[in-house]
């Protein structure tokens, strides 16, 4: 056999071992071997039973997603799944690491399925724009039902080996030794001499399915697809299960791929997968450079921001000391913790007993001599220079040597703050975005004196606690808030000009986006940005008088919008609106209709434009490190793959004539093209390009 698929033998019982590091992907070059392991050992009278096994850390992980957009080289993966599936001798798969996509695809190909206890099955596909493509919206119902098999491939989400059991979705568990279990497992299949149905022949989960409440379901789930179109096809696809012969359904399926595999959703999503695997690869900060010890966090402020970056770290199992500056703040914080962990019970996502272990996490301290011995500390108190001046002053006299020294700053200079220190060489930015303990992003800031160890410290840790990190440089806003300042400006023009903030929302929820800047605003509140502007001596139009008047946003109860008696939903406000028309008419401004297409052009491009810089700046590495900034930090559309990715769709050349366009009558620098843009325009090059010649 090849070296990337083996057979051994143990008596009668044959096994295929699949070793394609780093994770079995369905490459080329395992489906040639495997489809000729399969069509021996089915031939080979001597062979009694086949156990389907991988190598390495974990099972088949899923088709090659290197090989999608390009011709796909038979055989292919439903090549193999119906040769091994019409084998009549007991066909068992060892699962251990993660059965994932064309993985469990290939795993419900078999006869029968064994884990290994620690193992994770699930059909990701819909996270990649896709359904699963070989089968698996048919055999996954066939086996386990219809409702149970929407949910897990609508979510993408894997389910673990004790719940693949309950479900019947795996026949047995092997605490220990899974190759040997399994193999044990074939034997007595083989022994019992009878003929095993292959999945696509068990009908009666099929048979007893409910059509109707299945609809229901489906229709609950598409709700949320947010303009997204593999959900629905996952969901079509499932029924087709239920309502069509097996091999229609199949032939359905196929033809759902292919047309998902090559739209630009999906290109979008994958372009997304092997971006924020890129965005962990950092200058300077090989594998040969070993991360610092985490055991124990401290974070400076029980506020929102304080408050959410502890439960992220007690999320990832890490001891966290929170300070504040008297009892009274600390209890508040406490309570705020406890009360969002008891959200996450009464919504079943976590048990009473996690919470409990979760909360144990805590400690609290109004004395900076507690934070002694953390690993890390991160301050997220105001953000005025002066303060964090203060903060980092304390935290050098007491924090021990080695202690990373982090701020959540989200504006300010990271040389600056690390310069208030003896040990620059240990200060990073690390900006959470809000909810910080929901909200995946982490933009880690590379001050100029910040140590290797300290970022690949920082890259292992999101990883503990469920965050996507980003490494960017230090600049006013770094990557996230500088390009949201380049369309904050134009969104209160548009205002002015005669949209209503309803209106502008709606062309963002309209592309994709969960919420419109206005209503984002109000959800954040509008103080941050007053106060940011106060600091740096800027004015806003609109936002400014609201602050004057107290409108900070939802927390009190009006802003942009009005949100009476609690509510969370925006309702119009007339003095909002009397307001900007005030204020037009004071500026001489005539207001007149505006088009959704203008409000995207007058936001989105400027965003692309400043991206454009921060690229040439080097203050992100990559164009696809940015668009994870977005995806992660602000909900830009997954289907639109970030803002860079969404500009070489659009066209660089179209986004620079409508900047020109722009410029030309607001004659405003937002819309002045970056030199990297235009260059790009002219020579039809890519931002791809840009970052290779860069590396
Ligand atoms: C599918 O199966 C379609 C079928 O239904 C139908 C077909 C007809 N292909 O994530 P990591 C690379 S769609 C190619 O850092 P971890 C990855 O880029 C597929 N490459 O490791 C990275 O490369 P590098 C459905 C892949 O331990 C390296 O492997 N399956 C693939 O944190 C290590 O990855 C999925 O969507 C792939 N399928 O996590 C599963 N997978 O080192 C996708 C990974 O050069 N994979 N690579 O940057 C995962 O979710 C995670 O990789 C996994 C391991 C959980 C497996």
């Amino acid at each position: 056999m090849s070296q990337s698929v083996a057979v051994s033998r143990d008596g009668a019982v044959a096994i295929i071992t699949i070793d394609n590091p780093p994770v079995n992907a369905l490459s080329f070059h395992v489906r040639e071997p495997l489809m000729k392991a399969f069509e021996t050992l089915r031939d080979d009278a001597t062979v009694e039973a086949i156990v389907l096994a991988c190598a390495g850390r974990t099972f088949v992980a899923g088709a090659d997603i290197t090989e999608f957009g390009k011709p796909m080289q038979r055989p292919d993966l439903r090549d193999l799944i119906a040769t091994l599936e019409k084998i009549e001798k007991p066909t068992v798969a060892a699962i251990h690491g993660t059965a994932l996509g064309g993985g469990l695809e290939l795993a419900l190909g078999c006869h029968s399925r064994v884990a290994d206890k620690a193992a994770k099955l699930g059909l990701p596909e819909v996270k990649l724009g896709l359904l699963p493509g070989a089968g698996g919206t048919i055999r996954l119902p066939y086996l386990i039902g219809p409702q149970k098999a929407l949910k897990i491939i609508v979510s993408g989400t894997p389910i673990t080996a004790g719940e693949a059991l309950e479900g019947g979705l795996v026949d047995a568990i092997a605490e220990n030794d899974l190759v040997a279990v399994a193999v044990e497992f074939a034997r007595a299949r083989a022994a019992e001499g009878k003929k095993f149905s292959a999945v696509r022949d068990r009908r009666e989960k099929i048979e007893k399915a409910d059509l109707e409440a299945f609809d229901r379901q489906a229709a609950e789930l598409a709700k949320k697809a947010r303009g997204l179109e593999a959900p629905v096809a996952c969901a079509q696809s499932v029924r087709n299960a239920i309502t069509l012969p097996f091999d229609e359904a199949l032939a359905s399926e196929r033809d759902f791929f292919v047309k998902l595999v090559s739209g630009d959703q999906s290109r979008a999503q994958r372009h997304l997968f092997f971006a924020e695997r890129e965005a962990a690869k950092v200058a300077g900060v090989g594998k040969d450079i070993a991360p610092r010890e985490i055991r124990r966090a401290g974070v400076i402020g029980a506020g929102t921001m304080g408050g959410g970056i502890a439960m992220s770290f007690a999320n990832g199992g890490i001891p966290v000391t929170l300070l504040e500056m008297n009892r009274e703040a600390l209890d508040r914080g406490i309570a705020t913790i406890e009360k969002n962990y008891a959200i996450s019970v009464s919504r079943g996502s976590m048990t009473e007993e996690a919470k409990a272990r979760r909360m144990a996490l805590f400690s609290t301290t109004t004395d900076y001599a507690d934070l002694a011995d953390c690993d890390i500390v991160v301050e997220a108190v105001f953000e005025d220079m002066s303060v964090k001046q203060d903060v980092f002053g304390k935290l050098d006299a007491a924090a021990k040597p080695g202690t990373i020294l982090a701020s959540n700053t989200s504006y300010l200079d990271v040389d600056q703050i690390a310069a208030f220190t003896g040990r620059p060489q240990d200060v990073v930015g690390t900006h959470f975005f809000s909810p910080a303990n929901v909200m995946k992003l982490l933009e880690i800031v590379r001050g100029r004196k910040t140590a290797p160890d300290v970022l690949a410290t920082l890259l292992s840790l999101s990883k503990r606690i469920g965050k996507v990190p980003v490494v960017v440089g230090v600049c006013p806003g770094f990557v996230g808030n500088r390009m949201l300042g380049a369309r904050s400006d134009e969104t209160e023009n548009l205002l002015l000009e005669g949209a209503a903030p309803n209106q502008v929302d709606k062309a963002f929820t309209d592309f994709g986006w969960p919420m419109g800047p206005f209503q984002m605003y109000d959800l954040a509140g509008l103080d941050i940005g007053w106060r940011n502007r106060k600091a740096t001596g800027k004015a806003a139009v609109i936002s400014d008088p609201l602050c004057e008047q107290g409108r900070f946003g939802q927390k009190t109860g009006r802003g942009f919008y009005l949100y009476e008696n609690g509510s969370r939903t925006p309702t119009p406000d007339p003095d909002v609106e009397r307001l900007i028309a005030d204020k037009a008419r004071e500026r001489g401004i005539e207001r007149r209709d505006i088009s959704a297409e203008e409000i995207t052009e007058r936001t989105l491009y400027p965003m692309i434009n400043e991206g454009a810089k921060i690229l040439e700046e080097g203050i992100a590495a990559r164009a696809s490190d940015i668009d994870i900034v977005w995806v992660n930090g602000y909900g830009f559309p997954i289907g639109k793959g970030g803002p860079m990715f969404f500009a070489e769709l659009e066209g660089i050349k179209k986004i620079v004539e409508r900047l020109e366009y722009w410029h030309g009558r607001t004659g405003k620098d937002a819309f002045k093209p970056a030199a990297l843009l235009k260059k790009l325009a002219a020579s039809g090059g890519s931002f791809s390009e840009k970052t290779a010649q860069a590396a």
